[in-house]
């Protein structure tokens, strides 16, 4: 049996024009979103974060279970726990452990294994999946297109946190599994990224290959 349904919100009644208009507008905004890797110790406001967090939870997701958490750091000394764990993991990743190809492909971005960032930053948002557990959280329920649910929520909350004026990184040590455990988050929880906001410091730059994004006509094809 079906649960009652509402009427399908109301959305702006747009001209075709305004529509095409507000369409490239969002497009002007959000092509201006870069990963940043060089933070400013600048503090944020608590608001903003909640709110983008909210926007991340309004994304579509399988059977509505929002099998979604973000645990969010402002502390000193947690942020300098996953710092401290994170660059354990990257010190064996550029060490070899990613191997020729990867950091043959992450040359052009400059990175290392040094993440001064994670505690410059005011905020960490540890974006963590529920494997399991539907909407009541339970640990046991079955979850659907689990990552697709998620990765749709990350990007809200980038572009919510990129439309509030901030400097983002979606930061992703690998194996994350310590994020687990400095956050608290139980077994069936598995940490997809670290989304980290603030604003940019002064000296923050961005590959020359950033600005590189593919045309229209290699993204897309019309049937
Ligand atoms: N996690 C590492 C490596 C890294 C991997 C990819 I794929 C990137 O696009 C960027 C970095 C690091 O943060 O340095």
């Amino acid at each position: 049996m079906s649960e009652r349904h509402h009427p399908f919100p109301a959305l702006p009644h747009l001209t075709d024009e305004e529509r095409i208009a507000r369409a490239r507008a969002a497009y002007d905004r959000l092509k201006t979103r870069h990963s940043c890797r060089s933070f400013a110790d600048t503090p944020v406001p608590r608001e903003v974060i909640e709110a983008a967090i909210l926007a991340a939870g309004t994304a579509p997701n399988g059977a509505n279970h929002q099998p979604w958490h973000f645990t969010v750091v402002g502390s000193p000394e947690k942020k300098r726990a996953i710092r401290e764990a994170a660059e354990a993991e990257e010190r064996a990743f550029y060490a070899g452990k990613a191997g020729e190809q990867w950091l043959d492909a992450l040359a052009p971005l400059g990175t290392d294994a040094d993440k001064p960032f994670l505690e410059t930053a005011p905020w960490l948002i540890v974006c963590f999946a529920q494997r399991k557990g539907g909407i009541a959280e339970d640990g046991q329920t079955q979850n659907y297109y689990v990552t697709e649910s998620v990765g749709i929520a990350c990007g809200l909350l980038l572009a919510t946190l990129h439309e509030a004026g901030l400097a983002t990184l979606t930061h992703t040590p690998s194996p994350m599994g310590f994020l687990r455990e400095i956050c608290g988050r139980p077994e069936w929880e598995k940490p997809m990224m670290i989304v980290v906001a603030g604003h940019a410091a002064a000296d923050a730059t961005v590959p020359e290959h950033a600005l590189d994004k593919k045309p229209l006509s290699r993204i897309a094809s019309w049937l």
